[in-house]
């Protein structure tokens, strides 16, 4: 599970589903994007990406860190809401 803190664009990620500290905190992309997760690249690892819902672009990234995107593409109208899913099971 995290949180993700929208001022700072900052991701708190805890590797077990209990109170206490994060186990990774980092900032990345804009302050008060949409936060997402999910395991872009198939390596069973779920990371971080955002979501600019003006735009409607979606920069994923492929490592819990901060950094470029490794993929970023626009998909659907500009202010839809995102669903991340491995909808085929691949
Ligand atoms: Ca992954
Ligand atoms: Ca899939």
């Amino acid at each position: 599970m995290g949180i993700y803190a929208p001022s700072t664009g900052t991701f708190f990620l805890k590797n077990t589903n209990s109170p206490g500290g994060a186990d990774l905190a980092f900032s990345y992309g804009p302050s008060n994007a949409t936060p997402l997760a999910g395991d872009w690249n198939a390596d069973r690892v779920d990371t971080v990406g955002i979501y600019i819902p003006a735009s409607g672009t979606w920069f994923l990234r492929n490592s819990n860190s901060p950094g470029a995107a490794n993929l970023v593409f626009s998909y659907g109208p500009p202010n839809a809401v995102p669903l991340v899913g491995n909808w085929d099971g691949q």
